[in-house]
């Protein structure tokens, strides 16, 4: 790895003497690396370099324009604001010495460079204050986007979060059981197609005007921020690759399904899996001001059900990627994928108990939304 790091910095220019890396588990799709450059004056800079997973983004340049996009208008908007962090609250894209956006490994491999935020962290435990902090980034990150223009970005990944597409893939796949899984999966199946009406609840309403396209995130886990190590404080949105026109409600949706479950999301002790509701209110009281000015009544009342049905989508695609042999998400140990899945449905049956009560918190909110 070293002689290819090296290489990459050259490729990129990065200042300073290459001194090592250190490897980022937590991501399933790209591999991600840290690492290390000594400069001149002696302090140390560290940059984020990643190995593109060319199998989901077939057109990689395609993420690497819309990074560049995205960032440069948010980038734009802080320097209106005067804001004092505005290093640390959005990332840069590096380009090659050439002008690519990626350098061309072996076997053909697209590795790129962007920038590390100084002194940040993304913590993977959640505690309510950093669900709030995690609420507000990706809140903050939907307004400052809101004046975006949407068709200048590439579509990445075609119906990303189509929930009823992604039913109609598990489906298909489950007839063909090409694996011979399905019989190990029959009442996940069963519980999926009596959950079809979530699925369907955003077109739906998207159909009859009430639920408006906005630039989102669309992968908004939790440690797809960056906040201050020592005070907690958001400070960049990263992980960029699938910001596409979306519905608000699918970055609040993933965020708290994956950052306010008690367990983590491929938990195999089910009974330890439920929703934390001091961690979902506290990620609607970081979301729920930054967005007050653009959203609407309908969007605000369908925040708890956006837990549901993202919560539900995933629990179909890593099922699906089960039945389909584990060819999309990395995979750390056999039956990865179904585990996941099952955590994901047992979120959802919490969820969907837990639905009165989550409307009720957001009560609260109603006075700040048009
Ligand atoms: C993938 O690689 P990572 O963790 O950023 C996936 C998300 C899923 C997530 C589930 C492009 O994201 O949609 O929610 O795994 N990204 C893509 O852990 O499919
Ligand atoms: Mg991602």
């Amino acid at each position: 790895m070293d002689s290819l790091f090296r290489k990459i910095c050259e490729e990129f220019a990065l200042k300073g003497e290459y001194v090592g890396y250190e490897i980022i588990k937590s991501g399933n799709i790209n591999d991600t690396y840290v690492i290390d450059l000594k400069k001149e004056d002696g302090s140390e800079k560290q940059y984020i370099v990643q190995r593109v997973n060319t199998r989901v983004f077939k057109n990689p340049d395609q993420i690497v324009r819309n990074a560049e996009l995205v960032t440069s208008h948010i980038m734009r908007k802080l320097k209106e604001q005067r804001d004092p962090e505005l290093k640390r609250k959005v990332v840069h894209i590096y380009r090659t010495v050439r002008g690519d956006s990626f350098y061309i490994g072996e076997n053909d491999d697209r590795w790129r460079v962007i920038s590390y935020v100084f002194n940040s962290s993304n913590f993977e435990q959640t505690t309510t204050k950093i669900l709030a902090s995690a609420g507000e980034a990706f809140g903050s990150f939907q307004r400052l986007l809101s004046d975006f223009p949407a068709e200048q970005l590439y579509i990445t990944i075609p119906d990303f979060h189509n929930t009823e597409k992604r039913f109609a893939d598990l489906y298909e796949v489950a007839e063909k059981d090409a694996f011979d899984r399905k019989k190990e999966v029959l009442d996940e199946l069963e519980f999926l197609r009596g959950s079809e009406e979530y699925a369907s609840r955003f077109r739906k309403l998207h159909e009859r005007n009430l639920m408006p396209y906005r630039v989102t995130h669309n992968d908004t886990k939790c440690n797809n921020v960056m906040f201050d190590k020592e005070t907690g404080a958001p400070l960049a949105v990263i992980d960029l690759d699938t910001v596409m026109p979306g519905f608000v409600g699918h970055d609040f949706g993933d965020a708290v399904r994956f950052a306010a479950n008690t367990a983590d999301e491929d938990e195999e002790d089910l009974s330890k899996v439920s929703l934390d509701l001091d961690k979902y209110e506290a990620f609607a009281h970081g979301f729920i001001p930054q967005v007050s000015d653009m959203i609407t009544r309908t969007e605000l009342d369908n925040l708890p059900d956006s837990v549901m049905i993202l919560t539900l989508e995933l629990a179909a695609r890593f099922l699906t990627d089960y039945l389909n042999g584990d060819v999309y998400f990395k995979c750390k140990k056999p039956k990865h994928n179904l585990y996941r899945a099952r955590c994901q449905i047992a979120l959802a049956r919490d969820v969907e108990k837990k639905l009165p009560e989550m409307r009720a918190r957001l009560e609260k909110f109603v006075i700040v939304v048009k």
